[in-house]
This record gives C-alpha cells, sequence and structure tokens, in this order.
C-alpha cells in the first residue's frame, strides 16, 4: 500500500471564483457559505476530508476584493492569501475563460516554491472544451504549477481527479485530525455563518456589506440547540430593508438558516434573531477586532 499522507491546502482566488463551493464538494458537506455575490467568505474555514491514504486539511479563505473601500475589506484582502502562506500546498482557484488582475493579485501573493495547483473551476458554463485549451496554455506559463485540473464544483466533474493531485502534492504524514472531525470550528461559528448566507442571497447589492451576524447566546437544551442571533447594520433606515414588509424577509431568512443548522449539526435548532443598528461598524477597527477580523 502507498504511503499515508496528510498535510493543509490554502484554497486562494479571486472573489467569486467558487472556492467554497469547491471545498464544499470536494468534501461532501456544506461547511463554508456560498452566494453569487462576492466576499461572502470573511473567516478561514477549515474542512477536513478523511480517506485511508490520505487526509486533506483544506482552509476557505475570502477572495481578495476587488477594490478595498472599507477596513473590513482590507482585512479580507490581507486574509484572502494567509490561507496560502501558512499551508503546504496552495489551490488556486480561477474562474474557466476569465483571468485578470485580481486573479494575477493572488497569485503574485502565493510564496515563491509553494506547491501550487491550479482548478479552473466552472467548466459547466462552457459551450465546447475547445475553448479552454488556449487558457490552459496561458495559465501553465504564468507560473509552475504542479497541476492545472478543469472542474466543477457545481456538476463535480473531474472532483475526484483533482484529488488525486492534491494528494500526490502533499507531505508523506500521518493524519492530523481523527477521521470523523470535520472542521476546527465550533457550531456557533457555523450558526453565524449560516444565517449570514442567508442575508447575502436575500438582499439587495450593497446591504449585505452592511450587515454582520452576531450570536449572542448558544444553548443545548437536551437534543435542542436554543440559539440567538442578532443581525448589526449600520444605519436605521437598513432595519425595515431587512425585517421586510410584517418581518416576512426575517423569517424567511431565519428559517432558511435554522434547517440548514438542523442539517449540519444534526438536531433541532430553536432560532431567534433580532436585528440592531451598529453604526459604521465595518469601519471601526475596535468593533472589526471583537468581530474576529483582527
Ligand atoms: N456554474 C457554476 N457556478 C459555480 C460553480 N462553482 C461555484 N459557482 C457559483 O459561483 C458563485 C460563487 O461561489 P462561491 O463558492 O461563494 O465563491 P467564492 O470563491 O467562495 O466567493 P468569495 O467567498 O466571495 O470569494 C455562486 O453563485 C456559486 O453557485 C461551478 O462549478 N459552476
Ligand atoms: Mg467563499
Amino acid at each position: 500500500m502507498s504511503a499515508h499522507r496528510c498535510g493543509t491546502i490554502g484554497i486562494v482566488g479571486r472573489a467569486n471564483t467558487g472556492k467554497s463551493s469547491l471545498m464544499n464538494a470536494l468534501i461532501g458537506e456544506k461547511l463554508s457559505i456560498v452566494s453569487h455575490r462576492p466576499q461572502t467568505t470573511r473567516h478561514l474555514v477549515t474542512g477536513i476530508f478523511t480517506r485511508d491514504d490520505c487526509q486533506y486539511v483544506f482552509v476557505d479563505a475570502p477572495g481578495r476584493p476587488a477594490e478595498p473601500k472599507s477596513a473590513l475589506h482590507r482585512a479580507l484582502q490581507r486574509r484572502a492569501t494567509e490561507a496560502a502562506r501558512e499551508a503546504d500546498v496552495a489551490l488556486f482557484v480561477v474562474e474557466a475563460l476569465r483571468f485578470g488582475t485580481q486573479d494575477r493579485a493572488v497569485l503574485e501573493r502565493v510564496p515563491a516554491g509553494r506547491k501550487t495547483l491550479a482548478a479552473v473551476n466552472k467548466i459547466d458554463r462552457l459551450k465546447g472544451r475547445t475553448e479552454l485549451i488556449p487558457f490552459l496554455d496561458r495559465l501553465s506559463k504564468l507560473r509552475e504549477f504542479d497541476a492545472i485540473v478543469p472542474v466543477s464544483a457545481r456538476t463535480g466533474e473531474n472532483l475526484s481527479e483533482l484529488l488525486q493531485v492534491l494528494r500526490e502534492a502533499l507531505p508523506e504524514a500521518p493524519a492530523l485530525f481523527p477521521p470523523d472531525q470535520l472542521t476546527d470550528r465550533d457550531e456557533r461559528f457555523f450558526a453565524a455563518e449560516l444565517l449570514r448566507e442567508k442575508l447575502f442571497r436575500e438582499m439587495g447589492r450593497e446591504l449585505p456589506y452592511r450587515c454582520e451576524v452576531v450570536i449572542d447566546s448558544f444553548r443545548e437544551e437536551g437534543a435542542l440547540r436554543r440559539i440567538e442571533a442578532t443581525v448589526l447594520v449600520e444605519r436605521e433606515s437598513q432595519k425595515p430593508i431587512v425585517i421586510g414588509a410584517r418581518g416576512e424577509r426575517l423569517k424567511r431568512m431565519a428559517s432558511g438558516a435554522r434547517r440548514d443548522m438542523e442539517r449540519l449539526f444534526g438536531g433541532k435548532v430553536y432560532l431567534g434573531v433580532w436585528v440592531k443598528v451598529r453604526r459604521a461598524w465595518t469601519d471601526d477597527q475596535r468593533i472589526l477586532r471583537a468581530l474576529g477580523y483582527g
């Protein structure tokens, strides 16, 4: 039998290339939140996938924002390539046929000499596969990638090939985590993330970026998890937008988040959600540090 391998894989790329979707698809669990808006991911999220011959420790990172406008944006920009600096292997995720200045900026920040693989994602959107050939050729000239793998996080195409080449890039080592461990984040973290995902999916262009979710309390009462959460917004005028007519939008977002939590935690959840104003939190270093963007 071949030697056991184990190591960390930092997933990096421009915002919205499908990094979180790809990590979820590779590990077969919905851990990292996904939306069609850029800058959905704000925290480093570890997803662990254990096979007999290999333990993959993925770290999903925020995408590099196009134009960092606030202190939050700048914190995300720093965090975007942090994962690759620390990891054994960098997995650079790019959208098929789309390579621009932000993609280049991310790639330049992956340390020289670091094993780097490229996943060319969203190939399900291509009409024919031949259009990919010049793109792959161009990509291969940018850096000495250990492998370039066209994939689709959506359909699952080529994901087993990607896992295979990732395995080959990882060091020979025993497993770092017990085989049934999925992540190093706690349920409280995922509770906040799953609710934040609904804000990103439900609301108009700007508002998700002005919102944050804080878990006020998380209690286990027998098989029930009782969770109280607050959505922070920056202005009084944003409150009714989050809440919606007769509270319907907030109710819809809360029940969607509750269902996802029940699936992930494997048990019943009571979720109470409030909306509060915390002025200019996206530009207030003290608040940002308190929220974990230090
Ligand atoms: N068609 C298609 N869409 C995809 C694929 N992978 C991801 N998407 C979509 O792309 C959008 C962004 O996906 P995310 O996984 O949130 O992207 P991300 O790179 O993590 O984004 P940030 O965290 O904001 O940097 C979502 O609407 C996904 O459904 C894919 O393989 N094919
Ligand atoms: Mg993401």
